[in-house]
């Protein structure tokens, strides 16, 4: 690869106006200075992920709704440090449907998966509905520090005080 490199340089090189020549060297030294900015870079961000996938999660249980069926979550409040690994276990022990809706911070975060029953979902994740019952896992990244609000969608829900808070900070 080198050698093949350097023959193209010089054959590129020579062809060039004598004006040109220096023009052509100081590209060359931006463009190799790029590429291993560019590569060393990927190098970081990549032992970054391993190593925040190799942490233990810290885990964090919120209920939508409660056994006397009130409208809250329990807790309301939420808070989180960026670059940490998290697994938010959600469940809803009430006769109710609901919903954990907070798409602002599922923006700020790195889903690195929802676990439901036998199925695991990757991707980013907006809203999660749970069955009376129902239980899910949500594994993430904070990566952007922040207010953002939590609510259940269900009409007539939030307005009775089902919502929250979650920090990232
Ligand atoms: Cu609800």
């Amino acid at each position: 690869m080198t050698w093949l490199f350097k023959i193209n340089h010089k054959i590129l090189y020579q062809s060039f106006p004598a004006g040109l020549q220096t023009t052509w060297r100081i590209t060359i030294v931006c463009l190799l200075l790029c590429l291993s900015f560019v590569s060393h870079g990927q190098a970081i961000a990549s032992n970054l992920t391993d190593n925040i996938l190799k942490q233990p999660a810290t885990e964090i249980t919120i209920s939508l709704g409660n056994s006397a069926n009130e409208l809250k979550f329990e807790p309301d409040h939420l808070e989180f440090e960026p670059g940490k690994r998290y697994l938010l276990r959600l469940n809803n022990p009430s006769q109710l449907k609901h919903y954990f809706t907070a798409k602002d911070f599922a923006d700020a975060i790195w889903t690195q998966k929802v676990q439901a029953g036998k199925v695991e979902v990757k991707g980013a994740i907006h809203e999660l509905e749970l069955q009376p019952g129902g239980e899910a896992e949500w594994v993430f990244v904070p990566m952007k520090p922040g207010s953002y609000e939590l609510h259940c969608s269900i009409a007539g829900h939030t307005e009775a005080g089902m919502k929250g808070e979650i920090l990232i900070n």
